[in-house]
């Protein structure tokens, strides 16, 4: 029998309207995302991202047993808000060989997030031999790998086409991608970010491409730096447009600016990013999962995420580099106990999954 929800009383009159609009299933629109994003009842919204998440996926909050790879930080691009990449002859650059690769993933784990800068010289064969080397030696572990700009930069060096890059990659054990590189896909903020990444719209053509090869994949938002919250909604209806013509995608992540310094961050603060997360949930209608990237977001407010729509933690993240270069404070993993308690901490159980969304235990 289908669950009944109580009404709820919002102390922003104007979240009433979006709560009609969700429960008769209409889509929102920039001026509903401009009143969530902007709303000082963040009770409100919280229930009612809350129940959206509940519609899709009950009390269930998923995870994954995986390690972050990040096999270079060398890479061509520099990116302003990066501080995980360096040139080949800077102190800290570092390239690992395929036996620091699988040492890195021990047998326990069972996804690997397989990830790293532009390398300015590793020949496209490189990374197809990663991959085998990577299934060869750890069969029982999926592969979620590659960014979308490294796609473009393996076609780029290799004169193969994003589908020919994409074909060779699934062949040799590839089984879905990552939302990095997306950043916010507005040309205006891309001009001051990062000046030098391909475009939007070259990132949604690339997961177009895979989504069409059968390879699913994750999409990102980098928010709280110079971006306007039109923007972030111009991002989402991007995201949105897309999943309506290939449903390829499984994830939307929200990643917050890390930008520590020793008096601390100019990260977006907490309600900002519960706004953000209960926003994706409402506005991503065709999305099936949200992620609490606990890694960026901090454990509290991981938690709290899992109130405001997020029915994802990502997973146990062994091995994470890019958001501890810029000075996220969170641990360098966690464990299922930890996870356990999280999900606990918001009313919610958790799920042990695969990569592609299957359960594999309640923990
Ligand atoms: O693309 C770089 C971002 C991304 C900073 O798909 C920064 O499941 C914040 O994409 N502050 C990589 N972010 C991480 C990523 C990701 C993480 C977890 C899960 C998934 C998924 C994807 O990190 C980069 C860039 O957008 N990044 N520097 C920074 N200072
Ligand atoms: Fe390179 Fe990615 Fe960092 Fe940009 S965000 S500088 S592409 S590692």
């Amino acid at each position: 029998m289908a669950r009944v929800f109580p009404k709820i009383e919002f102390a922003d009159k104007q979240l009433s309207a979006i709560a009609a609009k969700v429960e008769n299933g209409e889509r929102l629109v920039l001026a509903d995302g401009l009143t969530i994003l902007n709303t000082s009842d963040l009770p409100g919204l919280g229930k009612l991202a809350d129940r959206a998440k509940r519609q899709r996926s009950g009390d269930a909050v998923y995870f994954s047993t995986n390690k972050h790879v990040n096999y270079t930080n060398i890479c061509k691009m520099k990116c302003g808000f990066c501080r995980f990449s360096k040139s080949r002859d800077e102190v800290g650059a570092y390239e690992m060989s395929f036996d620091e690769i699988i040492a890195n993933i021990e047998p326990t784990v069972r996804e690997v997030h397989l990830v790293g800068g532009l390398h300015p010289d590793w020949p496209f064969s490189h990374y197809v031999e990663m991959l085998k080397t990577i299934r060869i030696n750890r069969p029982g572990v999926s592969i979620k790998g590659f960014t979308a700009v490294e796609i473009l930069h393996f076609s780029d060096f290799s004169g193969l086409s994003t589908e020919q890059v994409l074909t060779e990659f699934k062949n040799a054990g590839l089984i879905s991608m990552p939302g990095g590189g997306a950043e916010i896909f507005s040309p205006r903020v891309r001009k001051i970010l990062c000046p030098k990444k391909p475009s939007g719209k070259k990132w949604l053509d690339v997961h177009k491409t895979a989504h069409g090869l059968g390879i699913p994949s994750n999409a990102t938002m980098l928010y709280g730096h110079v971006e306007t919250f039109e923007e972030r909604i111009e991002h989402l209806t991007a995201l949105r447009n897309l999943q309506d013509q290939t449903k390829g995608f499984l994830c939307f992540v929200p990643l917050p600016f890390q930008n520590w310094n020793k008096t601390g961050s100019t990260a977006p603060g907490s309600c900002d990013d519960l706004r953000m997360v209960a926003l994706s949930r409402l506005y991503l209608d065709n999305f099936p999962h949200i992620k609490a990237y606990w890694v960026m977001l901090g454990l509290e407010t991981a938690i709290m995420s899992l109130c405001y729509g997020a029915d994802d933690m990502d997973g146990t993240v062994q091995g994470e580099k890019i958001a501890h270069a810029a000075g996220a404070q969170t641990p360098l993993g966690i464990d299922r106990d930890m996870i356990r308690f999280m999900a606990r901490q918001a009313g919610k159980i958790a799920v042990e999954r695969d990569s592609l969304y299957n359960r594999i235990q309640t923990c």
